[in-house]
């Protein structure tokens, strides 16, 4: 066998190997959720042959061609007893794109399908696209909601970094064959981070949106927004209200977003978002949770404070570092939540809840004091409550 062969034969069984370990919970304990030890998905995950060239003939050193630079955000979905992840996949030329890993249990073994997905586009070609939110709507129809990006038309001609970033919508029957549909206009210069809630409301399609007045900076716009659009083939929305907003000295007082589309739980719609806020080093991204009435999933009926998941260890690090960002999550018929949510724009990671944890957390969370002689004064009254418990019991 020549060195070319080996060399590959390596390649492969690396691959496989890693793509076949099994997943353990690692030690982590907060009572709301197990954290994994492994990520579910890193570049290494995606497949060899979309990377070599395998052909010694035009590779005789087996060099890389087409390097992936991570997998993170994706869209989550359940179809049958399979797993899917709909992952943005960003290569080394920076540009994303979608591809779908399946997995059967879902905190492990997610594989690649053969080719990514081949999305459709408008008129306006996009630059790039990524945060695809997947949505199983009563009409029957998969929708993927997603951030497309491309060059900001009012920016001067030396500005090559200025962008636009708008909510693209696709649909499917079967994760493969996409139709495109026009992106949503709202009255807002910029979205990102736009959701479609999965059951009509009014008879309408109800989105979650985030308007923003630029690319990174929410200016005066910000908060998880709200809007109806009446057709999704022509899909307007003429009025957005903000249902969850920023707020001073919190985890999303510089901007925030919807996560992946709500979960109907018997107490209301279960969302989960997350919250970005200004340091010294830069964004710091967290998750939270919060919860929207059952007959109107804009009337926020639960806002437990703090952040549910922030970024530990190893998440810490990455191209874009201390940010921990959802867009997917998926709820199984027994009540267990997969929680998919990847770290520092590099790697994705598992999380695992269940209904009636994340139910306990919303209700009985205290909701943020907003100013520290507050809070002090919400843990005065849980170190009390506990030293009545812990003396009486002796412990
Ligand atoms: O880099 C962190 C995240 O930044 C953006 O989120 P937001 O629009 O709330 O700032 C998104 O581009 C997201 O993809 C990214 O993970």
């Amino acid at each position: 066998m020549n060195g070319f062969e080996n060399k590959l034969r390596r390649l492969l069984e690396d691959h496989e190997k890693l793509i076949s370990r099994k997943n353990e919970k690692s030690d982590f304990y907060n009572g709301l959720y197990e954290r994994y030890k492994y990520p579910v998905l890193t570049s290494e995950h995606v497949p060899v042959f979309w990377r070599f060239d395998l052909d010694p003939q035009t590779n005789p050193f087996l060099a890389e061609r087409l390097g992936i630079n991570a997998t993170f955000n994706p869209g989550a979905i359940k179809i049958g007893d399979r797993y899917y992840l709909m992952v943005r996949v960003e290569g080394s030329d920076r540009k994303s794109f979608f591809a779908v890993a399946e997995s059967r249990s879902g905190i492990d073994g997610f594989r690649f399908w053969d080719y990514p997905v081949l999305l459709p586009e408008t008129d306006a070609p996009d630059v790039n696209v990524y945060d695809m939110r997947l949505t199983l709507h009563e009409d029957g129809w998969i929708y993927g909601v997603f951030c497309v990006e491309r060059k900001d038309p009012d920016a001067p001609e030396w500005d090559t970094s200025a962008a636009e970033a708008q909510a693209g919508i696709a649909r499917t029957k079967d994760l493969k064959n996409w139709e495109r549909l026009p992106d949503l206009k709202t009255p807002s210069k910029q979205q990102r981070n736009v959701v479609l809630h999965p059951e009509f409301v009014d008879g309408k399609y109800a989105f979650y949106t985030r308007p923003q007045e630029s690319f990174i900076e929410t200016g005066k716009g910000g908060g998880i927004g709200w809007g109806l659009a009446e057709d999704i083939t022509n899909p307007v929305i003429h009025e957005e209200k903000i249902i969850d907003e920023r707020v001073y000295h919190t985890i999303k007082e510089s901007k925030n977003g919807e996560g992946p589309p709500p979960i109907k739980t018997p107490e209301g719609w279960l969302h989960l978002a997350h919250g970005v806020r200004n340091t010294a080093a830069g964004l710091r991204y967290v998750l939270y949770l919060y919860m929207t009435a059952a007959d109107d999933p804009s009337r926020v009926t639960f806002r437990p404070g703090g952040y549910f998941i922030a970024p530990q260890g190893e998440e810490r690090v990455g191209d874009v570092s201390n940010v921990v960002f959802s867009n997917g999550w998926i709820p199984d018929d027994d009540g267990t939540i997969y929680i998919y949510y990847a770290s520092s724009d590099t790697r994705i990671h598992v999380a695992v809840s269940s209904v009636d944890r994340l139910i306990d957390y919303v209700k009985n969370t205290p909701a943020d004091g907003l100013r520290s002689p507050v809070c002090v004064k919400q843990r005065y009254e849980l170190i009390e409550k506990n030293l009545k418990i812990l003396t009486s019991q002796k412990i």
